[in-house]
C-alpha cells in the first residue's frame, strides 16, 4: 500500500506515534510518506520506502495569518495525486482530518481513504472551544475511519462532539526494540554518577513539556512528602511554560540538591532506565505515552485519574493511580513501595508481562494495518 501520513513533527506523542507506525509500516514493505512542516523527529535515520514531503508556508505580506492549512492542503492532495496514494493518515482532528478531507476534494483520487486518529488536546481542550466544534465534528464525520487513543478519549469525544460516525479505540504502543529494560543495572549506574546522585538513593521521574495541565507542581509536592521517609531524588527532562514556577517552588522547598533538570533529551530511554518509579499527575492526559515508555523500561508508574492514564495502569497491580491533585496521596504509595523490596519487584514483573500484552507493537500495528486494508478494499 501506499500510506499518506500527517502529523504534528515536533517532539510529543502524537508525533513519535505517528512516526513509529510509519516505520513500521514501511518495515511491512508499505511505502510511506510524510506530508509535514517538518522532518518528525523521531525519524532517525533514512529509509528505502519512506518519503517526507515538507509543507512551505507563505508569509506573503498581504496574509494577516499565514495559511498553514491551505498550504497543508495542497501539499497532501499533490502528494495523493503523484504517488497514487491508497489511504492517508492524520494525526489530530484539528487541524489535520480537516487539512486531509479538502486534500482529498482537490485530488484527482477521490477514492483515497482517510483515517484519523484523535490524540487529546485535540478534544480535551479544544473540544470545549465552541469556535472550533464544528471544525471537529467536521474532521470526524467526514474521515472515513476514526480512532482514538483510549476509551477515555473516545468516550469524551461523544460527550462533547456529538459526532455521527463511530470512533473506534486503538491503544499506543512503543518499540519495544528501543525501550526495555536491557542494561537498566548499568546504565542506573552511569546516570547516577553523572547527576551526581548517590548509589543507594531511589530515582522517581517525570518527562512532559512542562504544560500547565501537567501538573508538575504536583509532582514536585509528591517528591517533597516521599523524601521525608525514603532517600530519593527527582529527574525532571524536558522544558516548557511552567519550567520557572517549578524552579520556584523546589528552591522555596530547599530541595535543589535532590531535584535535577536535565532539559530537552533526544534520547529518553537511560533515564527511564535510571528511575525506580514515573510520576504522571496529569489534570488531563487521554493516553500518557511517556508513562508507558517509562513502563516498559522498569519505571513503576503513579498516575492520576486524568483521561486514559488508569487504562494504562492497572491499579494497585502494575502501579498506582490517584485522584487528580492528591498529591499526598501518590507519596503514601510510593513511600510503601519503595520500602517494601518484594512488593516492588512483583509489581514491576506484572507492570512488565501486562504492557507487553496489552500495548504490544506488533499486535497494534497490525490493528491499524488492517483498518487500511479494509478502506483499500471498500475503494
Ligand atoms: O501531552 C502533550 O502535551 C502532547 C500531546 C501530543 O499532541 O503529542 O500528547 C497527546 O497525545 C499522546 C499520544 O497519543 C498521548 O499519550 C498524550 O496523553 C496526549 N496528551 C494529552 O492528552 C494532554
Amino acid at each position: 500500500m501506499k500510506i499518506g501520513i500527517t502529523c504534528y513533527p515536533s517532539v510529543g506523542g502524537s508525533g513519535v506515534i505517528a512516526t513509529e507506525l510509519g516505520i513500521q509500516m514501511a518495515e511491512r514493505g508499505h511505502e510511506v510518506h510524510f506530508i509535514s512542516s517538518s522532518v518528525p523527529f523521531r525519524l532517525g535515520h533514512n529509509y528505502d520506502n519512506i518519503y517526507t514531503h515538507r509543507t512551505e508556508v507563505n508569509d506573503y505580506s498581504v496574509f494577516k495569518y499565514p495559511p498553514y492549512d491551505i498550504t497543508l492542503s495542497s501539499k497532501i492532495s499533490e502528494v495523493i495525486d503523484r504517488y497514487e496514494l491508497d489511504v492517508i493518515h492524520m494525526h489530530y482532528a484539528i487541524p489535520h482530518a480537516v487539512c486531509g478531507i479538502l486534500a482529498r476534494q482537490m485530488s484527482h483520487r477521490k477514492n483515497v481513504g482517510i483515517v484519523t486518529t484523535l490524540h487529546g488536546t485535540d478534544i480535551t481542550v479544544l473540544g470545549h472551544d465552541m469556535s472550533l466544534v464544528s471544525a471537529i465534528k467536521f474532521g470526524i464525520d467526514h474521515s472515513d475511519i476514526t480512532t482514538s487513543v483510549s476509551n477515555s478519549l473516545t468516550q469524551e469525544t461523544y460527550d462533547l462532539i456529538q459526532p455521527k460516525s463511530d470512533i473506534k479505540t486503538v491503544y499506543n504502543f512503543v518499540d519495544e526494540s528501543r525501550f526495555n529494560t536491557e542494561n537498566r543495572l548499568e546504565i542506573k549506574k552511569e546516570l547516577k554518577e553523572k547527576l551526581n546522585i548517590p548509589e543507594q538513593a531511589k530515582v522517581l521521574m517525570h518527562t512532559s513539556n512542562f504544560r500547565k495541565i501537567k501538573n508538575v507542581d504536583d509532582i514536585v509536592k509528591t517528591f517533597y512528602e516521599t523524601s521525608k521517609s525514603i532517600d530519593c531524588h527527582l529527574v525532571l527532562v524536558g522544558d516548557g511554560p511552567d519550567m520557572y514556577s517549578i524552579r520556584t517552588l523546589v528552591s522555596d522547598l530547599g530541595i535543589e540538591d535532590r531535584v535535577h533538570f536535565s532539559g530537552q533529551q533526544t534520547d529518553v530511554s537511560d533515564y527511564y532506565k535510571l528511575s525506580d518509579a514515573f510520576l504522571l499527575l496529569s489534570a488531563k492526559e487521554s493516553f500518557g505515552l511517556a508513562m508507558l515508555e517509562a513502563m516498559y523500561c522498569g519505571a513503576v508508574p503513579i498516575g492520576s485519574t486524568a483521561g486514559g492514564i488508569s487504562e494504562v495502569i492497572q491499579h494497585e497491580q502494575t502501579g498506582y493511580v490517584v485522584e487528580i491533585g492528591n498529591y499526598k496521596q501518590a507519596a503514601e504509595h510510593l513511600i510503601r513501595l519503595l520500602n517494601d523490596e518484594a512488593l516492588y519487584e512483583k509489581m514491576q514483573q506484572a507492570m512488565l508481562k501486562d504492557v507487553n500484552e496489552r500495548f504490544n507493537m506488533e499486535k497494534i500495528v497490525t490493528e491499524y494495518e488492517n483498518l487500511y486494508i479494509k478502506l483499500q478494499a471498500g475503494a
